[in-house]
């Protein structure tokens, strides 16, 4: 087995000593934290995901992943927010009300704040209100949501319909993502801008800022 494997297995186990031992071996031999958060450990999930939908992993078994996930990200957080330069604009996220799923959430604040972003992170199950409490009082110039679950779609709407109503909406850009999502799908819900990943999270906001981006996003 190779290390790679072993990180999966102990992901899939949900064996969190395990994954940081395993997850600090790789970063002292030099591993590029960006290759060890993508093939490493996200990666581990694909099998987790499947295998949870197919029903022979239950969701406690699946929270123990998710958390033996989140502590390996713990390690790399430092490395990926070490580029130290200026903030280059302002972030409020949260994975919208009634979804709890937060991981990928968790990257795109890791790879924003590594990008230079000023970002605030609300959590988890993000009621409207909250948005828009912190997009008004916070000065924020992007609102951005994350949705995993086709049945916390419609709090993306209406989180944009509360920023509509307190008259906020016209001067922040909304982005979206999270695995529910596309681009037709965001746009449809009225967002300014959608990415299916962390690093086009990164040159989405860019874009709807008007910096210069790094590549084309979506
Ligand atoms: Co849940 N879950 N889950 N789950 N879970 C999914 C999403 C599901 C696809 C599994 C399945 O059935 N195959 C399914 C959703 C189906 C659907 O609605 N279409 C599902 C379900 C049904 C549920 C429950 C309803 C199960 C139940 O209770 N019966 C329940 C809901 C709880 C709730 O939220 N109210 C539930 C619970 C959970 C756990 C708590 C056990 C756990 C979450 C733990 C946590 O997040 N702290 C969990 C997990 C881990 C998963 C899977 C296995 C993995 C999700 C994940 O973290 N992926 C998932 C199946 C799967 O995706 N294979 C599944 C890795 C992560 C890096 O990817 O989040 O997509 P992702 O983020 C990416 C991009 O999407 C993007 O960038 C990230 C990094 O590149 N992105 C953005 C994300 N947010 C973005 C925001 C942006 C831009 C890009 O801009 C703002």
């Amino acid at each position: 087995m190779n290390s790679f494997d072993q990180l999966h297995r102990a992901v899939y186990d949900g064996d969190d000593r395990t994954v940081v031992e395993l997850a600090e071996g790789l970063l002292t031999e030099g591993m590029d934290p960006v290759h060890l958060l993508n093939q490493g450990l996200i990666a581990s999930l694909d099998k987790v995901g499947k295998d949870f939908a197919d029903g022979r992993l239950f969701l406690p078994e699946v929270m123990l992943s998710a958390h033996a996930i989140q502590e390996g990200m713990h390690l790399l957080e430092p490395l990926l927010a070490e580029a130290g330069v200026e903030p280059r604009g302002s972030v409020v996220i949260g994975t919208v009300k009634s979804d709890q799923h937060d991981i990928g959430k968790n990257i795109v604040v890791m790879m924003l704040r590594g990008a230079g972003f000023r970002v605030k992170d609300l959590g988890i199950d993000v009621d409207p209100e909250v948005f828009v409490a912190e997009a008004g009082e916070g000065e924020y110039q992007v609102v951005a949501m994350s949705a995993l679950l086709t049945t916390s779609l419609p709090w993306l709407e209406k989180t944009m319909q509360a920023l509509e109503r307190q008259g906020i909406r016209d001067r922040v850009k909304v982005l979206v993502g999270g695995a529910v999502l596309d681009a037709d799908k965001a746009l449809a819900a009225g967002a300014d801008g959608y990415a299916p990943d962390a690093a086009r999270a990164v040159e989405a906001c860019k874009e709807l800022l008007g910096l210069p981006t790094d590549s084309p996003c979506e």
